[in-house]
């Protein structure tokens, strides 16, 4: 297979297989068709890999579990939503991911995210494999005591399914430290075992690592650095635009203001804020953190400086970089294009898959420096790695030490990436980067443990 024709005929042969076994799963058809579609220079230049069953078997979870979550509200009614865990890819270690609890999960978006976290957790290098899970439960609302409940009843099941050396989840939208205190604590009940290595994201007293909450948003803000540099510029004196208000948005303007950039936004599902002194992080992780709050309270608060544009995205507010840190599809074309009228350098994703491929395509081809979640936002699961490293050990590193750790890993997955893409004749492109990079090692550890 030495003619790229024929890899891209035969990767479209696939991608039209999978859409077909895999009905009404929009968001695993755009992940795939997004991977697949950067392939075909790397079969090219690398027959090996264009044995049969490699990237069929890719595209295929090695396991995926569908489970019964019962539990009762405060009322006394039983509710029953499902919980999910996808184990997708494990030739590089452990499956690896978070738990998404949202209404808007399925099976669809579960396979999505761990399909990109396959890639993502390989360009780590840290031996971590990929998977995801989550619930179609809305913690929105619901008191301390229902979320308890039902974390109890999910890690019921869930428990049976994972451990330190087979599947170790963590947090993602509507799972952050609060939950993955009760879920540790059933595996711990239900087990008889103290095995911190079975979740990341635990508290710092209880086998946490330090920065993991921080992980995600700094490492956003780190890898948009690397991309600039390049570009001969800094972040210092930059204004920034942010949506999302939640762990991954919080992290990545506190290291903006760090940096001594400006961010000037934080959103939710409802509207966002524009502050023009630039957010207020203690305010901000005050509401969103500790009363749980919206960004509409924030505005409220803050006083004159920031105002709140119900329903609105923050991607009409002119400024230099651009951070989508809330959910997938988030920025579409027409945000691609007022980002451009108002001059962005560089677009760096918080979260996964939230520019939408047209909006893509537009970025890249007017020069704006695109950074795709897989590569920009592994910095959270990369400390992940490190926390179960601390725990295997049973040692706790310091703060420093772990910040240290981070730049240097997000720093070596922006080069792999931009070598990559210039390798295979890209050269700028960190999508094609970060998915060829990704995928080479994924496949090699695949061709050389079998066909399973
Ligand atoms: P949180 O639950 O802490 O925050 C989610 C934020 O996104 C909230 O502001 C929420 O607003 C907003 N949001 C969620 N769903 C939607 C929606 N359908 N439309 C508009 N806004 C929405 O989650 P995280 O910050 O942890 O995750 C954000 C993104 O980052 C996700 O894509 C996640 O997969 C990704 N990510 C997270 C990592 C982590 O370590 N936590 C690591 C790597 C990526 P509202 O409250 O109104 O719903
Ligand atoms: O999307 C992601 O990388 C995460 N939600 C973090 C996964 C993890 O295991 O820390």
């Amino acid at each position: 297979m030495k003619d790229p024709k024929d890899s891209k005929a035969r990767l479209d042969a696939l991608r039209a297989d999978i859409e077909r076994r895999n009905p009404a799963q929009p968001e695993f058809h755009q992940a795939v068709r997004e991977v697949l579609e950067t392939l075909a220079p790397v079969f090219a230049a690398r027959p090996e890999y264009a044995v049969a069953g490699l990237v069929e078997r890719l595209c295929e979870p090695e396991r995926q579990i569908i489970f019964r979550v019962p539990w009762t509200d405060d009322h006394g009614h039983v509710q029953v939503n499902r919980g999910y865990r996808v184990e997708f890819n494990s030739a590089l270690g452990p499956y690896k991911g978070g738990l998404r609890f949202h209404p808007s999960v399925d099976i669809g978006v579960v396979k999505f995210l761990g399909f990109e976290q396959i890639f993502k957790n390989a360009l780590t290098g840290l031996g971590i494999g990929g998977g995801k899970g989550g619930s179609d439960f809305d913690p929105r609302g619901r008191s301390d005591a229902e979320v308890m409940r039902f974390c109890q009843s999910f890690m019921t099941e869930l428990q049976r399914h994972i451990g330190e050396h087979t599947d170790v989840p963590a947090g993602d939208i509507g799972v952050g430290g609060r939950e993955i205190g009760y879920l540790f604590g059933q595996y711990r009940r239900i087990t008889n075992r103290w095995e911190a290595g079975v979740l990341t994201g635990k508290g710092r007293g209880w086998g946490g690592s330090a920065i993991r909450p921080e992980a995600t948003g700094y490492g956003a803000v780190l890898f948009a650095a690397e991309m600039l540099k390049l570009k001969g510029i800094g972040l210092e004196g930059r204004t920034a635009v942010v949506s999302g208000s939640g762990n991954v948005a919080i992290y990545t303007i506190e290291k903006l203001h760090k940096l001594g950039a400006h961010p000037l936004t934080c959103s939710d599902s409802q509207g966002y804020v524009l502050d023009e002194k630039g957010i207020d992080i203690e305010l901000l992780k005050q509401i969103k953190e500790v009363e749980r709050g919206r960004v509409s309270d924030y505005a409220a608060r803050r006083g004159g400086s920031a105002r709140y544009v119900p329903g609105g995205r923050v991607w009409e507010v002119a400024a230099e970089v651009a951070f989508p840190s809330a959910t997938q599809n988030e920025l579409d074309v027409q945000d691609a294009r007022a980002l451009i009228a108002n001059g962005v350098k560089a677009v760096s994703e918080g979260a996964n898959m939230p520019t939408t491929p047209e909006a893509v395509r537009i970025l890249q081809e007017a020069g704006v420096a695109f950074g795709p979640g897989k590569a920009a936002n592994a910095g959270g699961v990369a400390v992940s790695a490190l926390e179960m490293s601390q725990n295997a050990a049973r040692v706790s590193w310091t703060a420093e030490r772990v910040e240290q750790e981070l730049a240097g890993i997000m720093r070596d997955i922006h080069a792999v990436c931009h070598e990559t893409a210039e390798r295979y004749g890209a050269p700028g492109d960190y999508v094609t980067g970060a998915n060829i990079a990704g995928f080479e090692r994924v496949a090699d550890a695949m061709l050389a443990q079998g066909i399973i």
